[in-house]
């Protein structure tokens, strides 16, 4: 399985190039063309591509084989390729509602001068490229059209999320009873777990011949959707204790107002005196005393502390869950694949 990692990047200009020269059709100029070639290639590239290789690993594994014939293989490489482009649509977009400076170690698409608010568009056309690459790969598939569905229901599904997650954090707005753990729970299960961990997964099984209306389906939801709360979970720990050099983005969620893991956990364990203090210093963009403060207080409440008990009971428990699946429907594999990507990471 060590080679699918350069396979698939090796793989990546096919579909550029797939999405490029049907462009002259649309009536695209050169310049037109190479713009949004630098736009594809700044934006779907750079990222750990976990998403993606994990369509190609859960096809392997489906089909008990460590390699796939040529024609399955390309096929799982360009819903692997979907994924990551789709989730260069949600990041270009995700950046500018959350006016972050950075994203993979380099300035967001929208901080780039000649860019600006362009990215929006930009992140529309992104969501287009997935689906001229689904026509020209599947349309003759008998599944075609559950792949689409699927990729529209999980757009609509991280949308969603995304929505909660925003009003839940409006500017200028402090207001610490808008956050608990059940929110918090909706957010990253929307947001996060569908497009992130169930997608990739019930992509593989419909290109496997997994049938819609297979039960394994939802066993397989049963198990992504938490291990995607903890992923989320995670990057909330790491926005505020990650290494910027090594998670690739500046945190941001003190300064702006958002309802993560770490203040719903805070909540849960302040003083009235310090919910004052949280309440005064929580969602203020500048100075950055104020975000000194609120980490000063995670100091105090020994937020760290919380996480690596929440983290390694979370994996204990995803473990049993794992261990109880009916492997009939699918291999326990699967999900100790994923399982073992996530825990621990640090970026
Ligand atoms: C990431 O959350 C959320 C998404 C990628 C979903 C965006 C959805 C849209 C419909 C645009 P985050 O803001 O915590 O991620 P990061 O920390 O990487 O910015
Ligand atoms: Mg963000
Ligand atoms: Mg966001
Ligand atoms: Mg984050």
């Amino acid at each position: 399985m060590a080679t699918t990692y350069k396979e698939f990047v090796d793989f990546f200009p096919q579909l550029t190039e797939d999405v490029l020269s049907e462009l002259p059709a649309f009536g695209a100029s050169p310049k037109m063309i190479a713009r949004i070639k630098d736009m594809i290639e700044y934006n779907v590239l750079g990222g750990k591509m976990n998403r993606g290789l994990s369509v190609v690993d859960t096809v392997k594994i489906v089909r008990k084989e460590t390699e796939l014939p040529a024609a399955i293989n390309e096929k799982a490489m360009v819903l692997g390729w979907a994924v990551e482009w789709l989730q260069a649509f949600f990041l270009v977009a995700d950046d500018i509602m959350d006016e972050s400076s950075t994203r993979r170690g380099q300035p967001a698409w929208y901080r780039k001068p000649e860019v600006g608010i362009v990215a929006i568009n930009d992140s529309f056309i992104l969501e287009s490229c997935i689906y001229r690459l689904l026509k020209k790969y599947f349309r003759s598939e008998p599944y075609y059209i559950d792949i689409i569905e699927l990729f529209h229901e999980t757009s609509y599904q991280t949308e969603l999320g995304q929505m909660v997650d925003l009003l839940t954090a409006p500017e200028n707005d402090v207001n610490l009873d808008r956050f608990s753990i059940e929110k918090h729970r909706y957010i990253v299960e929307y947001k996060t777990s569908y497009y992130s961990f169930y997608l990739p997964v019930a992509l593989a099984l419909l290109m496997t011949g997994t049938p819609e209306e297979s039960p394994a389906f939802q066993v397989a939801k049963d198990i992504l959707i938490p291990l995607g709360v903890y992923f989320q979970i995670q990057d909330d720990y790491l926005d505020c204790y990650g290494n910027p050099a090594v998670v690739g983005k500046i945190g941001s969620d003190i300064e702006d107002n958002k309802c993560s893991w770490l203040v719903v956990q805070a909540l849960d364990r302040v003083t009235p005196k310090q919910r004052k203090l949280l309440n005064d210093n929580y969602g203020h963009k500048t100075p950055a005393v104020h975000a000194q403060r609120v980490k000063k207080l995670y100091k105090e409440l020994d937020i760290e502390k919380v996480y690596k008990t929440y983290e390694d009971k979370a994996i204990a428990e995803l473990e049993d869950r794992i261990n109880s699946i009916d492997e009939s429907l699918v291999p326990r594999q699967v999900f100790t694949a994923f399982l073992n990507k996530v825990a621990k990471r640090t970026k």
